[in-house]
């Protein structure tokens, strides 16, 4: 049995008070047993008061990014030991939007992955095409190489990472892909992750959805059988949204 996985990303949104509030809200709204793993990716500034705030909830705080070194002369980079210090148990990695603004590739993924798991946090490392590729039949062929290099020398075990796929055109854009092209992708993915490693280990591996997920189509991605759960920006935002997304999701 997979867990099922509903991880927001806040992306550069949300002050510390709105942050306290959210998570004040979110407590009430999700105060009956969940039947999903529930993460929330703030900005580095928001970890430590959200983490705090939902220190008696079974929801789980997560970073957007990390530097791969533990320490050191990194001016402006925040490292997993800091991550964890501040309550993180997850930590986004290659989300597209680093990947495409600030030049992330995949040998720098493939360091911060390793970082992530030699300190024991989880990633959530994210993967997808482009409108060119998909529409140049290419976006199976840029999917494996994303998780054959990101991957390279990786060891995992059960439970250690959640693979996120998100297809370039569909986020932030409100144009959601397809449920059965997201199943299909993420069919794929699952494949390629049992040729990196083993069948009985990728079939153990979470993979999320992202892109314009809401409240209206979760249920849709959540019926497919590969999809395991979302990660969701825009409407993770609105804590209502949000907290109805984990119900529709589980
Ligand atoms: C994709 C997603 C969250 P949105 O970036 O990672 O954002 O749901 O706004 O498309």
């Amino acid at each position: 049995m997979r867990k099922t996985v509903i991880a927001a990303n806040w992306k550069m949104h949300k002050n510390l008070s709105e942050t306290e509030e959210y998570g004040q809200k979110l407590m009430t709204l999700l105060a009956s047993p969940l039947d999903a793993e529930v993460v929330i990716c703030p900005a580095f500034t928001s970890l430590q008061v959200l983490s705090k705030t939902l220190e008696k909830s079974p929801v789980k705080i997560g970073a957007q990014n990390l530097f791969w070194e533990n320490s050191g002369a990194y001016t402006g980079e925040i490292s997993a030991p800091l991550l964890l210090d501040c309550g993180c148990r997850y930590v986004i990695v290659g989300h597209s939007e680093r990947r495409h603004l600030m030049n992330e590739s995949d040998a720098s993924i493939n360091r911060k992955l390793k970082a992530a798991l030699n300190n024991s946090l989880i990633p959530i490392f994210c993967v997808g095409e482009t409108l060119p590729e998909r529409q140049n039949n290419m976006a199976r062929q840029v999917i494996k190489e994303q998780l054959s290099r990101g991957l390279d020398e990786v060891s995992l075990t059960e439970g250690k990472i959640v693979i996120a796929y998100e297809p370039v055109w569909a986020i932030g854009t409100g144009i959601n892909a397809n449920p059965d092209d997201a199943q299909e992708m993420i069919a794929f993915i699952r494949e390629t992750l049992a040729g990196l490693y083993n069948m009985e280990l990728a079939q153990s591996i979470s993979i999320l959805y992202g892109g314009s997920v809401k409240t209206d189509n979760i249920a849709d991605f959540m019926d497919k059988k590969d999809i395991d759960g979302a990660l969701v920006g825009g409407a993770s935002l609105n804590v209502h949204d949000f907290a109805r997304i984990v119900r529709l999701g589980k």
